[in-house]
């Protein structure tokens, strides 16, 4: 059946889309679209209303026909049947109208938007450019500035911003359909095809504002530059010019490795909050939250839930800590209305919602509690013992460690299958990720109250098994180990994060350990068997936590920070440290190069993910992309560690890793048997996945 419908009402032809979930424009949606355009010349239809059923308008072209063989009609075949419809078309918005969606909609010749409803061009966030005259027509109706917001941030605007900059004619306050309805019998309507508006004036301060930004937000992609030349096309070339200006760019960013990377990453997030093996359970209801904990993790936990619209409760053993605590997070309120992130009511209605408890009992009516004290399993033993008296049996126990055993967790509850991880990354009530951690006794209804919990946080959450530090974590210790052993081969820190940020990371190493506290580190490997590690890689770090140098925090760590500032300068105590360590090892240090450093530290990261997976602690490869590009900062335009291995070939990251084990010794550079399968049978990491496996 086709997804489009066609009726006339009093000489409308009312046009109507119905194609699940998201109205993208596929194949069927364009061809019936073209057909239906094709009654529009008759005499019984003065005037064509394009609208869709269902939660949104076009959500832009259908993302899974890119690199497939193209399909007549076109989207461009399309929009050009909507402009040169003999009757007048308007497009009645609701939703979002998002990419081609904008650009089929920028087609018509009146737009009346929902007042709730979005418009935007967010091709950038999948590596490429609008293609379907995104970048010349919104310039001739609202100019360059607004053309260049949409297109570089990717960001949709409110009905309201898209009124103003008269992108849409008017806004819809209440049933869209009456009013598209009432608009077109009140209004004179005539055709007025953008493509025949005056070549828009030049905007260099708006060029210069936007390359600024995609300079620093966007460091390493390609989409974004491409962006700006195609918008300036619009005000140096005719119609026609500037739309083959337009196609070129958008396909050489389809055509190079930036945008697979960025749509695997699209299907990957939205994959990761799906189980493997589907639960048949039902949520359970949450409404009132407690954190106890109100360090920097839970305040930011108890900001997130605030903003998920939960009860929370807060609290530490420490009463002069609770007050500073629920005093930061009212902090994080205040400052999203004063940014213009939340209206007043949902100012005064989060103030309300937030609460301290006076002891262990005032979290009694709570549904579900998490725990964010300091990591350490005595203390976290401590606090699982005392929510255990308190809390309903049915009510879910999460621990937001980073590293521990949650399954030790449970077995100090009487019930451990309400048990379970909620591992969040600082600042928590802005992170995208959120590693959820199935203990061996969680239970089905606990995993599906927990991947409802983290949508509606708006947060990818990513399901994994017990092991010492989860995905993430677990997969940083090789990354780490190596940034150590190349320092002590030669590098110093500087080098190895100027290298792993020219690679795309926001920060390298060092600085990262820095920003997170040495002491953290430190106080982990004390508990960690010495056989699990690589001591040698860390006595840097250590020498540095003895003499004070706990990174940030105390001004100093493998940086110096002066005057309280964050960013690092390099400090010759450092060096000396590196120096007496390099000796007392025996080691003469060498050159190496920044080719090394990058090679050495993505294996690492890239062998010990595999050996995770198969493991069974990731349910699918790309989960650990989604993971390393939300958790972690890998550089989104790679597409995650094992998309970056799949562009490489995995006989080559095989060969790599052997060439290292033949060099440094095998203790670490075992290549992981299912990377070594893979390999073998000329399969992809990324898309490898548990229940594949299992039914093969
Ligand atoms: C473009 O338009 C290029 C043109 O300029 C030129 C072309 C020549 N296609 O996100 P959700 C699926 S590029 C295919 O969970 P929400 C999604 O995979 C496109 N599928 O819902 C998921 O599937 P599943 C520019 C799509 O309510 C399901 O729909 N447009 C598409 O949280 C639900 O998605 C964009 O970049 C698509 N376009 O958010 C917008 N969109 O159920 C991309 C979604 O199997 N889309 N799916 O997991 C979005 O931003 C969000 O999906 C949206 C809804 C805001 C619309």
């Amino acid at each position: 059946m086709s997804p489009v419908s066609r009726e006339v009402q009093d000489k409308c032809l009312i046009i109507t889309i119905n194609h699940a979930p998201v109205n993208a424009l596929s194949h069927a949606v364009r061809d019936g679209i073209v057909a239906a355009l094709s009654g529009a010349g008759s005499d019984d239809v003065d005037v064509v209303l394009l609208i869709c059923d269902g939660r949104t308008f076009f959500s832009g072209a259908d993302i899974s026909e890119f690199g497939k063989p193209p399909k007549s009609p076109s989207l461009a075949d399309m929009i050009d049947a909507l402009e040169q419809c003999p009757k007048p078309v308007i497009a009645a918005i609701h939703g979002q109208a998002l990419g081609g969606g904008l650009e089929t909609a920028l087609a018509c010749d009146y737009r009346i938007m929902d007042a709730s409803a979005r418009i935007g061009l967010p091709e950038v966030t999948l590596g490429l450019i609008p293609g379907a005259g995104g970048t010349q027509r919104v310039p001739r109706l609202a100019g360059m500035e607004i053309a260049l917001e949409l297109a570089v941030s990717g960001k949709p605007i409110s009905a309201e911003r898209a009124v103003d900059a008269k992108l849409v004619d008017c806004i819809s306050p209440e049933n869209l359909r009456q009013t598209a309805l009432r608009f077109i019998k009140q209004t004179r309507l005539t055709k007025r095809p953008v493509r025949e508006m005056p070549v828009p004036i030049m905007d260099e301060a708006a060029i210069e504002k936007w390359s600024g930004f995609a300079r620093k937000k966007l460091a390493g992609q390609t989409a974004p530059d491409a962006v700006i030349e195609a918008v300036r096309a619009s005000c140096q070339e005719d119609f026609l010019a500037g739309l083959t200006r337009e196609r070129e760019l958008f396909v050489d960013c389809m055509s190079g490795a930036q945008s697979p990377a960025m749509r695997q990453l699209f299907f990957a997030e939205r994959l990761a909050s799906k189980l493997e093996v589907p639960l048949q359970a039902d949520p359970l209801s949450l409404r009132t939250v407690g954190v106890v904990g109100t360090g920097t993790m839970g305040v930011g936990i108890a900001a997130a839930m605030l903003g998920a619209g939960y009860d929370v409760i807060m609290s530490d053993a420490n009463t002069d800590a609770l007050t500073v605590g629920h005093d930061r997070v009212g902090a994080i309120i205040d400052g999203d209305l004063a940014k213009g992130r939340i209206t007043g009511a949902e100012h005064s209605g989060r103030h309300a919602k937030l609460s301290k408890a006076q002891d262990w009992a005032g979290l009694s009516a709570c549904d579900l509690v998490v725990e964010a004290v300091f990591e350490d399993m005595e203390i976290k033993k401590l606090v699982f013992g005392e929510l255990d008296k308190v809390l309903r049996p049915d009510a879910i126990l999460a621990s937001n460690t980073s590293y521990l055993d949650v399954d030790a967790l449970a077995q100090l509850s009487r019930n451990p299958e309400r048990v379970l991880g909620l591992h969040f990354f600082s600042p928590a009530h802005i992170m995208k990720l959120l590693e959820i951690v199935r203990g061996e006794q969680t239970s089905d209804a606990v995993m599906v109250t927990a991947l409802k919990l983290a949508k509606s946080l708006r947060k990818i959450g990513v399901v994994c098994g017990v092991c010492h530090g989860f995905i993430g974590n677990r997969m940083l210790t090789g990354y780490a180990r190596e940034a150590g052993l190349l320092v002590l081969e030669g590098a110093s820190p500087e080098q190895v994060d100027k290298a792993l940020k020219s690679f795309g990371f926001p920060m390298g190493p060092f600085t990262m350990a820095d920003m997170a506290g040495l002491d953290i580190g430190y106080a982990n490997r004390r508990k960690l068997d010495p056989r699990q590690f690589e001591a040698r890689a860390f006595h840097v770090h250590d020498q540095l936590v003895e003499m004070g140098r706990k990174g940030q925090k105390t001004q100093a760590g493998f940086y110096r920070y002066e005057g309280g500032e964050r960013i690092p300068s390099a400090d010759a105590a450092t060096s000396k440290i590196v120096t007496s360590v390099r000796s007392r090892e025996g080691i003469v240090p060498r050159d190496v190069s920044d080719a090394e450093i990058v090679e050495r530290c993505m294996l690492a990261l890239i062998n010990e993910g595999a050996l995770l997976l198969g493991e069974g602690i990731a349910q699918r490869g790309s989960d650990i992309n989604v993971v390393y590009v939300n958790g972690y900062g890998f550089p989104r335009w790679r597409g995650g560690p094992f998309h970056y291995a799949d562009a490489l070939g995995l006989n080559q990251i095989v060969s790599r890793i052997e060439a290292l084990a033949d060099q440094h010794g095998s203790r670490w550079w075992h290549v992981a048997p299912l990377l070594r399968e893979l390999a073998e049978v000329d399969r992809s990491l990324s898309d490898y996945s548990s229940a594949i496996s299992q039914s093969n």
